[in-house]
């Protein structure tokens, strides 16, 4: 049986040149700052990103966690999306962990704030009201279908951020995929941001790791807080070394999962009891509503995982598959026949 994973573009192995990169990587202590690799890496992102200074760090939660306590205090408030990776899926670890009081701005379909929203959340200077210091974005939007946010938004955005004297932060998890979606360098998408995190570990396929990049002052402090939340890590340069070809190999070919993506969602799309709108779907992430009568989305994986189709349940009614480096177009070939022949069973087993 075909085994196509579609949970997540976390999945992803390392590839063969990442393994040899990690064999032979030269380490050393980069709490200390002398893993050369490391360094190597950071130097490498920063460069890319067009800022001075970068982070490795062990995943996306840390990465967004480190920024918002270098950029706020106890008690500051940041504004953000209702659903943003940052409010929804980091266990409110900016309030439970860095006391920051999180503000939420609802989210359009496609992933930006509306600016008027935004503008209004800022606070005004009163002593009943917690400071504004940070606005935090995410590109590409997961919840929103993967959506990723234009310079021009971004630059609106930015614009804000500087009339209020207030810091910039993008959760850029996927913001090579926004980059490789709009054509456009990914330093053009971090440009408005005082802070910009991105993840080795999702399409990039490098086993661990994110990124943050920023100015020199900033990146100091946020590598305190790496060190307080136990993110500071000795030989990291076997980890770095993947990172490092993640860069330097994985990013122009992001073109292929956005097109496998749009296939998928053209063919789910032609599937009774499915509901999307296909053309929405920009990059590697596609969000799909289960609407037969008597069968839920757990039911439907439940059902596709039979057939050796992994996809993940994100709601009673609504399925997400993400597409990455080990999806063929064979195998969305191969999960848009299993999907079809599940959905005309009359009794879907499960
Ligand atoms: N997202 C994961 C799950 O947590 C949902 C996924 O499979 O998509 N920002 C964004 C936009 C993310 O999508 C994720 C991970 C993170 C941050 C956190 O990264 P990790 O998992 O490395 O902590």
């Amino acid at each position: 049986m075909q085994h196509v994973e579609l949970r997540s573009d976390t999945m992803t192995r390392p590839t063969p040149a990442m393994r040899k990169a990690m064999a032979e990587a030269e380490v050393g202590d980069d709490v200390f700052g002398e893993d050369p690799t490391v360094n190597r890496l950071e130097a490498m992102a920063a460069e890319r990103l067009g800022k001075e200074a970068a982070l490795f760090v062990p995943s996306g939660t840390m990465a967004n966690l480190v920024s918002q306590m270098a950029h706020c205090g106890r008690g500051d408030e940041m504004i953000l999306g209702h659903l943003a990776h940052s409010f929804y899926y980091e266990q409110g670890g900016s309030a439970a962990v860095a006391a920051i009081h999180p503000r939420t701005v609802p989210n359009q379909a496609d992933g930006t704030l509306p600016l008027d929203e935004l503008e209004a959340a800022i606070r005004g200077d009163n002593i009943h009201f917690p400071r504004t210091r940070l606005i935090a974005l995410e590109n590409t939007h997961n919840l929103c279908g993967g959506a990723p946010l234009e310079p021009a938004y971004l630059k609106a955005v930015g614009d804000i951020a500087r009339r209020h004297k207030i810091k910039l932060h993008i959760d850029g998890a996927r913001l090579f995929n926004a980059a490789v979606a709009l054509r456009v360098p990914a330093r053009q998408l971090a440009f408005e941001a005082d802070s910009v995190s991105f993840c080795l570990s999702k399409g990039l396929a490098a086993p661990v790791g994110s990124i943050v990049c920023g100015s020199r002052e900033f990146i100091q402090t946020a590598r305190r807080a790496r060190k307080v939340l136990g993110g500071g890590m000795r030989q990291a340069g076997v980890l770095a070394a993947a990172g490092i070809v993640a860069l330097n190999e994985m990013v122009d070919r992001l073109a292929e999962d956005h097109a496998n993506a749009h296939r998928l969602a053209e063919g789910l799309a032609g599937i009774s009891g499915l509901k999307l709108d296909s053309g929405r779907y920009k990059t590697n992430i596609v969000y799909f509503d289960v609407v037969k009568p008597g069968l839920s989305a757990a039911e439907l994986v439940a059902a596709l995982q039979k057939e050796g189709v992994r996809m993940l349940a994100a709601g009673p009614r609504t399925i997400r598959a993400v597409t990455h480096y080990e999806v063929t177009e064979k195998d969305i070939d191969y999960a848009l026949e299993a999907t079809g022949s599940v959905m005309r069973q009359e009794k879907i087993s499960i």
